[in-house]
């Protein structure tokens, strides 16, 4: 009886619709803060979940989702296998997070907010969770924050400490960046659960929050939301080593339909490159009710990037 009830509820965790491309390409609730990675033929993708009203003026983000497709166009929806009530010491948002696949296990940072306790203060913190599968379910990996905002002193807010996004170098060494009004980064020790040696500061131009960091050939990366006129922007910089110095190379995104924010998640899968973002275009959509986007992404030969082209047609179906 017990097994049948698991069977019965790892069938409802997963929506049998298919969800057709066009952007944005999630439609049945608000999302925001695209986190791409590829495992085996998959592209899964990771999201916030926006549940504000539309009266509401600020951030009310409940979970975060996956959801998976093979085709770029078709995407399955795997519900939301991790919330802040996930971790004991979490309370508030589910901000922007990253999941990233080391040894078999997939680790999820995220950013969210820490309880006031002995431990801290409160203000944004980041954790860690971690799943044998891209689809969950996922625990607490430490039991407590990686990060939390009295580790960092370069900024007077509380909420300097969100939006985690790491890789792993070819030499195995994992890294973290994250940051808003700031840019911080630290090495990870090789569980992925430890940091490894002291936390460094940076501000890249016009930098404000969503940092993404890769590798793509011998190029490192280091993409970000920027201070753009109107609303955020996207800009990058690139080095030739993971810890910099990083050189600014401008402008990528010009700033997205009816959303203040926007934030970049990068993917290279079966042959193309392609370019994640939010903006608020669905109807009732807005900054606090976000929807995921994508559109290619192309490199000039010295690998600096193109200009993205938004487009509500989304990209073609993968044959
Ligand atoms: O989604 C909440 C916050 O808005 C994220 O952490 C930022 O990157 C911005 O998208």
């Amino acid at each position: 009886m017990k097994l049948n009830i698991r069977i019965l509820l790892m069938f409802c965790c997963v929506s049998t619709f298919e969800i057709t491309a066009q952007n944005p390409i999630i439609k049945h609730i608000f999302t925001a803060d695209p986190s791409p990675i590829v495992h085996k033929d998959t592209l899964f993708l990771y999201t916030g979940h926006d549940v504000a009203t539309e009266a509401d003026t600020n951030y009310k983000m409940a979970d975060w989702h996956v959801f998976s497709t093979t085709d770029m166009v078709t995407w399955k929806d795997h519900g939301a296998p991790l919330s802040p009530d996930t971790f004991s010491w979490a309370t508030g948002d589910a901000y922007a997070a990253q999941c990233i696949e080391r040894n078999g296990k997939f680790y999820w940072f995220v950013s969210t907010f820490h309880k006031k306790d002995e431990v801290s203060g409160g203000g944004a913190a980041i954790g860690v969770a971690v799943s044998d599968r891209p689809t969950g379910p996922f625990k607490d990996a430490i039991g407590k924050a990686l990060v939390i905002n009295e580790m960092t002193t370069d900024m007077k807010h509380s909420w300097d400490d969100i939006d985690p996004t790491v890789m792993i170098d070819d030499d195995g060494q994992a890294y973290m960046y994250w940051g808003n009004a700031s840019c911080k980064w630290v090495k990870l020790k090789e569980n992925m659960i430890e940091i490894d040696g002291q936390i460094n500061y940076l501000k890249p131009k016009n930098f404000i929050e969503g940092p993404w960091i890769y590798k793509r050939k011998e190029m490192y990366y280091l993409v970000y939301a920027s201070k753009g006129e109107k609303a955020e922007t996207i800009e990058y910089c690139t080095s030739d080593s993971p810890t910099g110095p990083w050189k600014h190379q401008g402008l990528i995104q010009e700033n997205v339909t009816n959303s203040f924010t926007t934030h970049p998640g990068i993917v290279d899968y079966k042959g193309k490159s392609y370019f994640f973002y939010h903006n608020g275009s669905l109807p009732t959509g807005g900054s606090y009710r976000r929807s995921v986007c994508v559109d290619y992404m192309y490199y000039n030969p010295d690998g600096t990037i193109q200009k993205i082209v938004q487009t509500t047609k989304g990209v073609s179906k993968i044959k």
